[in-house]
């Protein structure tokens, strides 16, 4: 009998990171279940992380690398002649259209696989080109943009809820018990939220009736798009009410803030989002009453078209409150590994970087372009090649025809990926990836969004099949092939996981040896709270008033009247992940078109029907799912889709937010008809 071993690794999907142990024998994974030790997750999973064995084994795994030949055929290559193919291409548009032309777009898998992204960057920042994009601008731009405005610093964009001692928590359009947290993780996401309900009060602010809405004290269905209104209105109130001197001992901007809020009245609060006056009033009188407030925003907010404004009122709220970086309140984590309390650099304005070319308007931001962009970056000569480490660009961009038409038009789009996707079928080049269970990993910048200062390494569970290469492996061996040398001086052949890991360990208090030598979770006591306030603030206060989002406050367009859409998470899939692979039941893999009755019955459709979906960029059509608990207006499908592709409805340039390049995908005006248009 072959030796039965467990390894102690963490889920790879969502950056939950819940803890699993895996069974192995004979050199196979055999099952997968959640590890009842490790302290935060306490032995959950979902049914993604449940998928883990099941998917490492599903047939539409990539197990060779693969070129297109111009006659549009399928070529299997080994890898040395994918390399001098693919680096003698870089060169040449490297030395004919300079380095900008060389760009990498870094996806949700690409930001699970720590030693890949840590090469990748590395060698795009050598080569001199600042084409760099990820789907962090697609998701929530504006989370980064408004802690550099309030607190000086982007990375201070994950904002924590003191679970244990919140009294009264908001949650401003996220759906935990489905997403497992947006850039905060819920690792078993009931279990905190029924903390939060039984201890004190909590709040759910969505136009949809959500899974978690259901487990909270109250849920409030504002009309979409107007989150921005009852939270000014709020502001304002507690303002009237605040020590205004002490207050300005702890924040600067405070005559400002009180002179830009003065148009945000209740009424008209009321009167615009739907709610009644008196669940506003409650909800002010329960924050009046408690004193602290934690919120906590999520792509119903990033989003929207107001979504700058709407994520810094969620600060103004908690700053005035004395609620940031306080108990009971909200926290920052510093991360376990990137230890941002000793690390921080200096306060920043929110200035940004020169953008692309294309779309001069638009700002660089924490080192990458917006997203938005890289259809005019195509079109326009500016970006010829592109590396996707773990990103379905078909399905996660705005304009699905024009990004698809975009990518056709590159002379190199190398994907590496573990499966067959619609990204990788559009691709000159497939590189057969090392999966995460073929792979030594460590949660790096996902280790702030984490309940706890926490890391854990996880090490290879299994042998990595033949086929495939360590991501990582790709660009130490263009760095070693064109430069610049990645991992100084020692041959790539030699070189392990760990050795491109322990950097990321230089700030860690448990070294990587010793992270390696104990398998599981590691918490640290370094603070939690306070540290912002302490060390963090530009002149050691918050900077209540930034002026471009005053200005913005002031010229934000009220939502569109009628139909919109919003966006929807499906537990069972993440992303376009466990979609197509044939891991999750195929009958659940269609979104379905999500809407009110009375919406539905104004136009003369009921469940099931087949209906089409169109915006000023597109259509698609699904099948229709009715939904009392939806409000008005709503039109809610998840994205991640090859056939029913919510974002052939969105645009890279309509609505597209000009402070961060945030696409609209909440809020976004839609009709709903019977017959193709
Ligand atoms: N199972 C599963 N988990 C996932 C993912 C997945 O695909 N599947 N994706 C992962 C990723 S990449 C991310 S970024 C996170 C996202 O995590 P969350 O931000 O929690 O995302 P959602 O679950 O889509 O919740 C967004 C909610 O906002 C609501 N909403 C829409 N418009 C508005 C509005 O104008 N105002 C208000 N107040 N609410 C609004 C929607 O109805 C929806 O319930 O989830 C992660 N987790
Ligand atoms: N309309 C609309 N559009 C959206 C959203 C929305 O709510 N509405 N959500 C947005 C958000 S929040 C996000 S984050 C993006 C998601 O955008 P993407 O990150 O592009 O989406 P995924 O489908 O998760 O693609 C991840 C890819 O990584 C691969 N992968 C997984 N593990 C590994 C690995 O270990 N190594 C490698 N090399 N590859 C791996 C998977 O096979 C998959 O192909 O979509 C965005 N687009
Ligand atoms: S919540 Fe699910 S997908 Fe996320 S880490 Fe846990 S098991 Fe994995
Ligand atoms: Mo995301």
């Amino acid at each position: 009998m072959p030796e039965r071993t467990v390894h102690q690794v963490y889920c790879r999907f969502c950056p939950a990171h819940c803890g699993l142990l895996i069974d192995v024998e004979g050199g196979e994974a055999l099952s997968v279940r959640g590890d009842p030790d490790h302290p935060l997750s306490e032995g959950y999973t979902c049914a993604k992380g449940r998928t883990t064995v099941k998917a490492h084994y599903d047939p539409a795994r990539l197990n060779h690398h693969t070129r297109r030949l111009p006659d549009g055929t399928i070529d299997e290559v080994p890898w040395g002649r994918m390399l001098e193919d693919i680096a003698s291409r870089v060169r040449e548009t490297t030395r004919t259209h300079g380095p900008d032309a060389v760009g990498l777009f870094i996806g949700t898998g690409g930001s699970h696989d720590a030693a890949g992204r840590r090469m990748a960057v590395k060698w795009l920042r050598g080569t001199g080109s600042r084409s760099q994009y990820s789907v962090a601008t697609v998701d929530a731009p504006s989370k980064p943009f408004v802690a550099e405005l309030v607190a000086g610093n982007p990375g201070l964009f994950s904002v924590a809820i003191d679970v244990e001692r919140s009294r009264l928590t908001i949650l401003v359009g996220s759906n935990p018990v489905v997403s497992h947290g947006h850039t905060s993780a819920w690792p078993n996401p009931r279990k905190q939220l029924r903390t939060l309900a039984t201890n004190g009060q909590l709040w759910v602010v969505d136009p949809r009736r959500t899974e978690t809405a259901v487990v909270a004290s109250r849920h409030l269905a504002p009309r979409v798009g107007t989150d921005h209104l009852w939270l000014a209105a709020l502001a304002r109130e507690l303002l009237a009410s605040a020590d205004l001197d002490e207050l300005k001992l702890r924040a600067t901007g405070v005559d400002e803030l009180v002179g830009a809020l003065d148009p945000f009245s209740m009424e008209r609060a009321a009167k615009a989002t739907g709610l009644a006056l008196g669940e506003l009033q409650e909800l002010l009188t329960a924050i009046r009453t408690n004193g602290r407030v934690a919120i906590q925003s999520g792509t119903g907010v990033s989003m929207s078209a107001a979504a700058t404004v709407t994520e810094w009122l969620i600060w103004v709220i908690q700053i005035v409150t004395d609620s940031m970086d306080r108990e009971g309140g909200s926290w920052f984590n510093p991360g376990f590994l990137r230890r941002s309390d000793a690390n921080l650099p200096a306060p920043r304005d929110g200035q940004g970087d020169p953008g692309p070319a294309s779309r001069p308007a638009l700002r660089a931001r924490l080192g990458e372009f917006p997203a938005v962009a890289l259809v005019d970056e195509i079109r326009s000569g500016n970006l010829k090649a592109l590396f996707v480490l773990g990103a379905n660009l078909v399905t996660s961009l705005p304009d699905t025809a024009s990004t698809i038409e975009a990518l056709g038009e590159l002379d190199l789009l190398v994907a590496l990926d573990v499966v067959e996707n619609a990204t990788t079928r559009l691709a000159t080049h497939v590189v057969a990836c090392g999966a995460p269970l073929e792979r030594a990993d460590l949660p790096f910048v996902t280790d702030t969004f984490f309940c706890a200062v926490a890391t854990q390494y996880a090490g290879p569970v299994v042998a990595r099949a033949p086929g495939r290469i360590p991501s990582w492996r790709v660009f130490a061996d263009l760095g070693a092939t064109l430069g610049p040398d990645l991992l100084g001086g020692v041959d790539p052949d030699l070189a392990t996981d760990e050795d491109v890991l322990r950097p990321l360990t230089a700030h860690s208090e448990v070294s990587l040896d010793e992270l390696v030598q104990h398998p599981g979770a590691h918490i640290s006591d370094a603070p939690r709270i306070g540290w912002v306030r302490k060390t963090a603030l530009p002149g050691g206060r918050w900077r209540l008033a930034p002026a471009v989002l005053v200005e913005r406050l002031r010229s934000v367009e009220d939502p569109p009247n009628g139909l919109v859409l919003v966006p929807r998470r499906q537990l069972r899939q993440l992303n376009s992940q466990l979609v197509e692979s044939g891991t999750a039941d195929r009958r659940r893999a269609v979104p379905a078109i999500i809407m009110n009755p009375v919406d539905a019955a104004v136009r003369g459709r009921t469940a099931g029907d087949r209906v089409y979906v169109t915006s000023s960029t597109g259509m698609l059509s699904g099948l229709l799912e009715i939904d009392p608990g939806a409000a008005r207006g709503v039109v809610s499908i998840a994205h991640g889709h090859g056939s029913v592709n919510v974002n052939r409805l969105t645009s890279t340039v309509t609505g597209v937010d000009e402070l961060t390049g945030m696409m609209v995908a909440s809020g976004l005006p839609v009709e709903v008809g019977s017959a193709e248009p």
